[in-house]
């Protein structure tokens, strides 16, 4: 008897930049069961709610299997060559900066270095660039003008041994939630740990703090400006190191005189206390770690933000030492490989720039004549040379601009006024790939092989565990068949991933003096074996036997040029609020989902927590626009209009309107933020100001709320003509929410086009009132099982509980009970468990506020004793808490 087979690999999430590590393991022909990997140094074996429910993200519903063009399956050969040929006619009538490629930091490695080889070595212009542009470009150039170099001087144990956590601009509970986990679990340990945090939301990171201060939106520079003056009035200087290891600290210390407590106070919309609360606990305690994300980044000050918060660092010599530092958390998995590699327009390759030694060292390198010389076009700019014309072809690879660009309708136009547009992309519909030439089907995470650089410079393989499914192939492959298409041979033959890793560390190796610290020259000469066994670690790493460096000794050891201080100036976003535009649109990130749901859209399990697109509005301003709880609003901006179910939530700031950036046209009606946001950039990085556009908000009046579920995915295309839809995944269902501005007299023949092909032999149950306010359909199949259902009422709150109308599609059959329930619209004894908290063990949000209210279960351990809420993952216990505290009599209720 044949033995049964069991494979295990170990691999990485695909997600964030925290880098969890994974194991999978395989019997036979059974699913792969995917569990974090107890022994990876970035999790120790912990996960998060989308790392966990990745295997409901691995089927090949809409995947992109064959190649395209025009909308016409084609081979390989074909599609290759038209590749070759539009790239090439754009450079022989315009030359090398008529093109361009569009990539990303959810690349691998391998694929990110061919990519930017291609461009830069061998086209031989700098019109690359990447979405690391719209998410990390402010902390690289912040840490440039720092450092010198683009250097995350901490690691993750830092975060442990800190006496004090700031994040500025970060909801880490939801965005990094492995890393937050690990902050909470050494906040147990040691209970005299403070956790600051600095964002204009109490997001789910802001209530688990110690102290939240809700600043003005773009207003951190002025915060930090004076936590400088304060360092430096009250004796928390190093003088000692400022003078052997920095310069520029006297221009910083003038420029902050000005940032008094009150000043501050003032510029930031905080109370002075809160202020001097922070500035006390960051003066008094060496350990501390200044964490930042997009609140800081994505701004037209971002540069000078991050700059505000190292100086603080260099000022007290609170960097390089164990417990403390500035950290930039990066975003996407491998978002600081791509910085290594030299993705970004500005960079060129293996922390190299533009100086003339250094292109001419590359040139040498990769033995090539045509290398650019000069820094292209950045992300935003390159999209309106799109537009203008003056880029002929462009080729997009592993992201979707049409919803993440700001001002995203621009990237519409482009896109459609190009000449030539090539998207490689695992998905067949995106936003994007609607407007592409030639689609390239890529593989997928699980498929492909190749490492990726996390947060901390810890740099792991990504193992294929799945066969590669139709003709998709890995990024790296196809860019390397286009490059010797283009007559480069030579440069693009490789074999697999790991001759493509051994140049890149070479290259970063490659006559280095010390004056890079990005070295992994010791990783240069692998073999397969080695590389496939590769365990995770930081760089640098310049020998063969080194094990990694968890800081960066360097940055400030005095063998390298000094660090700079750099004067940082206090301006406030670009366009400011007005009576036309009064409010201030925010956009960000939940808990469940990922950028544009090509991904987490696919599970049912990350679908509940939200499910639609929403915009948060305090109370008090919603009353004030009489936006009704989960009725429907229309956002609007200068730059375009979105529709949103409204949720009134207290921890927003007045005055500030907050909208997730996952909905895009092919989940809903129309809820691209990024069609909302100002184009307006960081005049250093380019990064665009993505959290501040000036904005205004109504009702929309629907006449009627409904919902339709279906068994089979239901394409966006039947609903265009309706007036709001958001489609959902459930388990053995879809569910499409919808919404419109008029009742019909007559609902059934309109119901029945939407249903679609109802099967004849199909039982119809119906029901109307004689208003035709509830109206409600159920289409069962002969066997007895649910096809189809759809409900409509006057008002969001009067529709049928959908979790119970959900478990319906997974039975066998429906019994004449459950026919009067779907025809009454109310099962007697179903009850609603409400929206998905715990998406581990998928508690709603009524039974957890039935528990709190109704059984007293007043801590999140109770309810994990009662309900298991919260004792898998952990990443809903910030929310759980959220509404014990909600429950509790005195408390005005939340949203
Ligand atoms: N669940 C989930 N996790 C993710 C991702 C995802 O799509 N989903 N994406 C990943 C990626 S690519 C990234 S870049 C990271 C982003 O991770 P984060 O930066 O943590 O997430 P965001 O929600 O974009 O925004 C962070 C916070 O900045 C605040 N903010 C806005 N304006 C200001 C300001 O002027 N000052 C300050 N101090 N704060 C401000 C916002 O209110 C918001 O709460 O998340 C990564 N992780
Ligand atoms: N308004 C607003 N806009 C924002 C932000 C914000 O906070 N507010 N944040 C910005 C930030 S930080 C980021 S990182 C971006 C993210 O924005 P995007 O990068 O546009 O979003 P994704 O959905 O991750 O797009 C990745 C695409 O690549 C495909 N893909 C996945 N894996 C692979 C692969 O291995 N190969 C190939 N070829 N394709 C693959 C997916 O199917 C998907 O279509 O959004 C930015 N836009
Ligand atoms: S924290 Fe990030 S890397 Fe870790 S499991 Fe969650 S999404 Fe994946
Ligand atoms: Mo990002």
């Amino acid at each position: 008897m044949a033995e049964e087979q069991t494979k295990t690999i170990r691999t990485t999430c695909p997600y964030c930049g925290v880098g969890c590590g994974l194991k999978v393991t395989q019997r036979q022909d059974d699913a792969p069961v995917i569990q974090p990997d107890p022994d990876h140094p970035a999790n120790y074996g912990r996960v998060c709610t989308k790392g966990a429910a990745l295997g409901e993200t691995l089927d090949h519903d809409d995947r992109l299997l064959q190649p395209q063009l025009r909308g016409r399956p084609v081979d390989w050969d074909t599609a290759l060559d038209t590749v070759a040929d539009g790239l090439r006619q754009a450079i022989d009538r315009y030359g090398p900066d008529s093109v361009a490629f569009y990539v990303s930091g959810q690349l691998l490695t391998e694929d990110y270095y061919v990519a930017n080889k291609l461009m830069k070595g061998f086209i031989g212009s700098a019109n690359i660039d990447t979405n690391s542009r719209l998410c990390m470009s402010s902390a690289v150039a912040g840490h440039q003008r720092a450092f010198g170099e683009d250097l995350v001087p901490g690691c993750y144990e830092d975060l442990e041994q800190a006496d004090v956590i700031v994040i500025v601009g970060g909801n880490s509970a939801w965005c990094h939630p492995v890393l937050f986990q690990r902050i909470q679990a050494a906040r147990e340990r040691r209970s005299n740990m403070r956790l600051i945090v600095i964002d204009p939301r109490r997001t789910a990171t802001a209530d688990m703090a110690d102290l939240h201060l809700a600043v003005r939106p773009g207003s951190d520079v002025a915060l930090f400006n004076g936590l400088f003056r304060y360092l430096d009035d009250n004796g928390y200087a190093d003088r000692s190191f400022i003078d052997a290891e920095t310069e520029g600290y006297t221009s910083a210390r003038d420029v902050c005189a000005a940032f008094d407590p009150d000043r501050v106070a003032v510029d930031c919309d905080v109370e002075r206390q809160a202020i001097e609360d922070f500035y006390r606990s960051f003066a008094e305690h060496e350990r501390v770690v200044t964490l930042f994300s997009q609140g800081v980044n994505q701004a037209s000050s971002g540069t000078d933000k991050v700059n505000a918060i190292i100086n603080c660092h260099l000022l007290s010599h609170r960097l390089g030492k164990p417990g403390c530092g500035p950290f930039s958390l990066t975003g996407q998995p491998n978002a600081m490989g791509g910085r290594e590699v030299g993705g970004l327009a500005n960079t060129l390759a293996a922390h190299m720039g533009f100086e003339a030694d250094n292109v001419d060292r590359v040139r040498r390198f990769w033995d090539s004549d045509s290398i650019a010389g000069e820094p292209g076009l950045k992300a935003v700019d390159l999209f309106n040379a799109i537009e203008a014309g003056q880029i002929k072809a462009v080729w997009i690879m592993a992201t979707n601009p049409l919803v993440s660009l700001p001002d995203a309708d621009q990237a519409r136009r482009a896109l459609s006024a190009c000449d030539f547009v090539v998207v490689s992309d695992c998905m067949a519909t995106t936003d994007t790939t609607q407007y592409a030439d030639v689609l390239l089907p890529a593989a997928a995470w699980g498929e492909k092989d190749g490492t990726v650089t996390n947060s901390e410079r810890r740099i792991s393989r990504q193992h294929a565990f799945l066969p590669l499914p139709g003709e998709a192939r890995p990024d790296w492959w196809i860019i390397s068949e286009v490059g010797k298409r283009l007559g480069h041979e030579q440069a693009f033959d490789y074999r697999q991933p790991a001759d493509i890793f051994s140049e890149h560390a070479r290259l970063s190796a490659f006559e280095n003096d010390g004056s890079r610290l990005f070295n992994i020259g010791g990783l240069g000469a692998l073999s397969q074996t080695e590389y496939d066994a590769l365990t995770p670690r930081q760089w640098p790493l310049k020998n063969a036997d080194d094990t990694g460096s968890a800081r960066l000794s360097g940055v400030t050891d005095g063998t390298r040029q000094p660090a700079r201080f750099v004067t940082t100036m206090a301006r406030p976003p670009v366009h400011a609020v007005s009576a036309e535009y009064p409010f201030i649109l925010n956009s960000g990130r939940v808990r469940d989902h990922w950028h544009t749901l090509t991904r987490t859209g696919k599970s049912p399990r990350l679908s509940a927590h939200r499910d639609e697109p929403f915009v948060a509005i305090h109370p008090d301003d919603a009353d004030a626009l009489a936006l009704q709880e989960n009725t429907l609003a229309e956002v609007e901006t200068r730059w375009g209009r979105l529709n949103a179910r409204v949720r009134r939530d207290n921890g927003q700031r007045r005055g500030e309107l907050f909208v997730p950036i996952h909905w895009n046209d092919v989940y809903s009606q129309r809820a691209r933020v990024g069609a909302l946001v100002n184009p307006v950039v960081d005049p250093l990085s380019g990064e665009p100001e993505f959290k501040h556009t000036p904005a205004r908000a109504r009702p929309v009046a629907m006449a009627w709320y409904g919902f339709l579920m279906t068994r089979e995915a239901p394409a966006p295309q039947r609903f265009s003509g309706l007036d709001y839809w958001t489609r959902v995944r459930g388990y053995a269902h879809w569910r499409v929410e919808m919404a419109g501005l008029e009742v019909q007299k007559n609902w059934a023949p309109w119901a029945r086009r939407l249903l679609g092909a109802v099967r004849p032999d199909a039982d119809w149950l119906e029901f109307s009132d004689h208003a035709g306010r509830n109206y409600r359909v159920a289409s069962i199949a002969s066997d007895g099982r649910l096809d189809a259902c759809l409900m409509l009422a006057a008002t969001p709150a009067a529709l049928p509980a959908r979790d119970w109308l959900g478990g319906l599609f997974a039975r066998a059959a429906l019994d004449s009970g459950d026919r009067m329930a779907l025809l009454a619209g109310r099962d007697a004894g179903a009850s609603d468990a409400g929206a998905i908290v715990c998406s581990c063990h998928a508690v709603g949000r009524n039974t957890l506020i039935q528990a709190i209210s109704e059984e007293g279960l007043n801590s999140t351990e109770a309810l994990g004793r009662k309900l298991k809420a919260g004792t898998n993952c952990g990443a809903c216990i910030p929310e759980l808490r959220q509404l014990i505290a909600s429950c509790q009599p005195a408390d005005s209720a939340v949203s």
